[in-house]
């Protein structure tokens, strides 16, 4: 008895929605309908700086999920608006980092800004080689936008890179390292930490990406290398966990992935080591009971 009922509530639950469906999807069709106002792309993000020219009919706005640049792997999102607050969503975007270091310029690796789908939001990473201030360097973004035939820049716009500390707030954590191939190449080769950025105990995705560095301008992302993973707590006798996953090229999302595997909370070095596709090492060691870490690593601390 209860049961029909409750089955009866549930038939006029839904014959109430397929007359709300249908009576929206008729109102669909009326003319002289006020325009739906577009929601906002960039709800849930945090501002970080604003870009314009003067005169410019468009305003470029950064964001991303914290509100900062940092060094390392930094998300970063961009929305155009024009002057009446209208976001474009067909517009094409490009952003060159450039660090003045008064004695010489360099650039670091970024990834080309693309579209975000099904929202009028553009996206791009950087991996900040240096943090605004580290050997006086101040870093710069030059800026270019096209909107149907309209083109500008914003040449040498400021822009604040923090550095990353661990958990203390004063001591250094390392998330990119640039690193120079023993195998006697000299090529090169920028290593970033991008995930985990939450992480927790047990199994977790690690993701990376390996740049090559050409020039102080061109850092072309590099596929189908390896690094060989060896987490280890250096203050309880360097031990190690199982299961870890050593990363390897993954072409749908083009990045490096793995897993690594945190059996406690605490202090863990990352120990890498860089390979190329035929499994030659380029960069860093072993770790054993004489030599405490590779010489390639990154940090986590939770
Ligand atoms: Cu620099």
């Amino acid at each position: 008895m209860k049961r029909n009922i409750i089955n009866m509530k549930k038939n006029i639950i839904i014959s109430l929605y397929t007359i709300l469906i249908l009576s929206a999807a008729i109102s669909c069709d009326k003319e002289n309908e006020e325009p739906k106002p577009a929601t906002d792309p960039t709800e849930g993000l945090i501002k970080i700086q604003e870009f314009s020219t003067q005169g410019s009919p468009y305003t470029v706005t950064l964001y991303n999920e914290t509100g900062c640049l940092q060094r390392g792997y930094t998300k970063v999102y961009f929305a155009i608006a024009d002057n009446d607050g209208r976001f474009i969503d067909n517009a094409t975007l490009s952003a060159f980092p450039e660090m003045d270091m008064g004695m010489m310029k360099h650039s670091t690796p970024h990834s080309e800004i693309t579209k975000v789908d099904g929202k009028a939001l553009y996206e791009a990473y950087c991996s900040f080689l240096m943090y605004s201030g580290q050997g006086n360097g101040i870093w710069y973004y030059d800026l270019k936008y096209t909107v149907g035939n309209v083109t500008d820049s914003i040449v040498d716009a400021e822009i604040d890179v923090r550095n990353v500390f661990r958990p203390d707030g004063v001591t250094e954590r390392r998330v990119i390292q640039s690193v120079v191939a023993i195998d006697g190449s000299e090529k090169r080769y920028i290593v970033t930490l991008v995930e985990p950025f939450s992480p927790k105990v047990g199994a977790n995705e690690i993701t990376a990406y390996i740049h090559e560095r050409q020039d102080a301008n061109t850092y072309p992302a590099v596929a189908d290398f390896r690094l060989k993973l060896d987490p280890r707590m250096p203050s309880m006798e360097n031990h190690s966990s199982p299961n870890n996953v050593d990363l390897t090229w993954d072409a749908t999302d083009r990045i490096y992935k793995g897993t690594v595997n945190f059996s406690m909370t605490g202090y863990w070095k990352l120990n890498l080591i860089l390979q190329n596709g035929k499994g030659e090492t380029l960069y860093g060691n072993p770790v054993s009971e004489e030599t405490e870490a590779s010489s390639l690593y990154f940090e986590v601390e939770f």
